[in-house]
């Protein structure tokens, strides 16, 4: 015998296709806003990992920096990530040797650095950020013996 169904069971059934579907719209436009790249961005720096180290070339200028991080002082010597209040920066990651994965967690900025490939990626420094401010860049792909120091700032000058 088939049960006809109530207007209530039709009405939730459809509000939960409804509610289903708008997440779906609304993560899959993020998804792709998240990976698009701007037309002309502030900048252009090719990260590279390095076990256990970030190095970062710079085009404009054809400058590569070797960023050394001391776990005592934690602070970072050799090179950094630099940047403008507000720039838009577009970073070209990838890898020498291993899985690495490039991260400012306080700019949520995650994108893995893989030998063999080139990961593009664009953020927006903080309109706001005073020029000095040093944001932490770490390694969150365990990369080995001293993954846990392969560390560099983001400086905004
Ligand atoms: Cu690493």
């Amino acid at each position: 015998m088939v049960k006809r169904l109530t207007k209530l069971e039709i009405a939730w059934t459809l509000a939960v296709v409804g509610l289903i579907a708008g997440v779906a719209v609304y993560s899959t436009v993020l998804l792709y806003n998240i990976d698009a790249l701007p037309a002309s961005p502030g900048e252009y720096v090719d990260v590279i990992g390095h076990q256990w180290y970030w190095e970062f070339y710079y085009p404009a200028n054809n400058t590569y920096w070797n960023v050394s991080y001391d776990a005592n002082t934690l602070s970072a010597t050799g090179g950094a990530l630099w940047a403008h209040p507000g720039e838009q920066v577009q970073i070209n990651v990838t890898s020498v040797d291993v899985v690495h994965s490039f991260n400012i967690p306080a700019l949520g900025v995650r994108i893995d650095a893989i030998p063999g490939r080139t990961n593009l990626f664009a953020f927006t420094v903080p309109g706001a950020a005073a020029v000095g401010t040093q944001y932490l860049i770490q390694c969150t792909e365990f990369c080995g013996e001293f993954h846990g120091t392969m560390r560099a700032f983001l400086v905004v000058v």
